[in-house]
């Protein structure tokens, strides 16, 4: 059978798999950090590229062979390229697509570090940065300038859950010659396919919905073409931000999985929007299966369900959010999200706490916002849950 033809679903659970001489189900963990040669001259090949043997693990290993194999297969990609975290992958992309005195445009509504590395220590190198709403594309249009090498978007965007229109950035990105990419974190492959809307390269915290259990962080790159590919690769091994074969194994056990878990989160999540979106304490919800997201019809064209991240702003603001945090119980007071369990946390002084206040007004991530993560637990515990804890407030 032909797995890179075969379903999604067929592609989770056999995607990138080895044939090994005991004939495992699952992928063996080679750990170890270098390989033999067969002789001197197998050596030289293999340095010269002639030959495709391995070599050291920061460049490549046949665990996290398999485990990139599998994501490429899911993204539709020509390649991927696996990495030691989310934000390891963001900053490789950042310094194999840029050069000092390049100019990057990005949502402005992005996973905080993402942003605060560009802003705080790669200013520093001449990498300059426009932070933009970019649901807006005449605003996309405005911020690009002559040395403007790269569009970055976060769709849904952490945390606000504002939905940017790829094909629309595409579009924009391929009209200027820069390229296009997409932190597909939120979405992860099973609802959202960047590269098939135009994006040149698309990244993952695999930490969130890829690994799905909150053991692991780690990162993932797909690009759409072997040159970007090769590109960005090299920069990687030269940057030693490589995975760890151990960890890719737990990745590639968490990720066959993924469908189930998305299926579930998502039936919940759209069960608590409603829930908090008729409740009397709340002020506002934000989800991309509720009709009233600013969004939602393009939410509905470019991703194939609508996720398990809700933000929602009570009446009374972040006074009320500290006592609603303070007394839920099911749901983990903590950052991260994506895994099996509910979590809940308050973006303004915790994921994003680095932003500035002006810059996070601006974005929209405002005090009284706060981020649900949801998970697989039951339905009613996960909204008793919830009511105990608003009705302190
Ligand atoms: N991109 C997005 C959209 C993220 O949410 C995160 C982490 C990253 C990149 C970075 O990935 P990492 O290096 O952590 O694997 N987001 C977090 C969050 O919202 N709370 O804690 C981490």
């Amino acid at each position: 059978m032909n797995i890179e033809k075969s379903s999604f679903n067929t592609k989770l659970i056999h995607a990138g798999e080895i044939e090994d001489q005991f004939g495992s189900a699952t992928v063996p963990i080679y750990q170890t950090s270098t390989f033999s040669f067969k002789s001197a001259e197998h050596g030289a090949k293999c340095f010269s590229g002639e030959d495709d043997g391995y070599i050291y693990t920061r460049i490549a290993n046949p665990t996290i062979d398999a485990l990139e194999r599998q994501v490429a297969a899911l993204e539709n990609g020509y390649g991927a390229i696996a990495v030691g975290s989310g934000m390891a992958a963001a900053t490789t992309i950042y310094l194999s697509l840029m050069s000092s005195g390049d100019h990057i445009v990005s949502t402005d509504a992005i996973y905080g570090p993402a942003r605060s590395v560009m802003e705080k220590q790669f200013v520093r190198f001449g990498l300059e940065s426009t932070y933009i709403n970019t649901t807006d594309a005449e605003t996309i249009e405005k911020a690009i300038r002559p040395n403007t090498k790269v569009l970055y978007i976060e769709t849904p965007a952490n945390p606000t859950i504002d939905i940017t229109d790829l094909k629309a950035c595409a579009e924009i990105a391929h009209k200027h010659g820069i390229k296009l990419v997409v932190d597909n974190t939120f979405c992860s492959p099973y609802l959202q396919n960047p590269l098939d809307l135009g994006a040149d390269v698309v990244f993952h915290s695999m930490t969130k919905f890829i690994n799905g259990h909150a053991d692991i962080v780690a990162g993932v790159i797909i690009t759409k073409e072997e040159q970007l590919y090769k590109q960005i690769r090299n920069m990687m091994v030269l940057m030693g931000c490589n995975m760890d074969p151990h960890q890719a194994y737990l990745v590639h056990r968490g990720l066959k999985t993924l469908a189930v878990r998305i299926d579930r989160a998502q039936e919940n999540a759209m069960k608590v929007a409603q829930f908090l979106e008729n409740h009397s304490k709340v002020e506002w919800v934000k989800y991309p299966g509720l009709k009233s997201h600013p969004q939602y019809e393009i939410g509905k064209a470019q991703m194939k369900g609508d996720g398990s991240m809700i933000s929602f702003g009570l009446k009374k603001g972040f006074e009320a959010a500290k006592i609603l945090m303070d007394n839920v119980h099911l749901a983990l007071l903590a950052v991260s999200l994506g895994g099996i369990e509910t979590l809940i946390q308050h973006p303004a002084s915790m994921t994003h706490a680095k932003v500035s206040a002006a810059d996070k007004q601006k974005a929209g991530i405002t005090d009284d916002l706060v981020r649900f993560a949801v998970g697989i637990e039951h339905i009613d515990d996960i909204i008793d849950d919830l009511k105990n804890g608003l009705e302190k407030i």
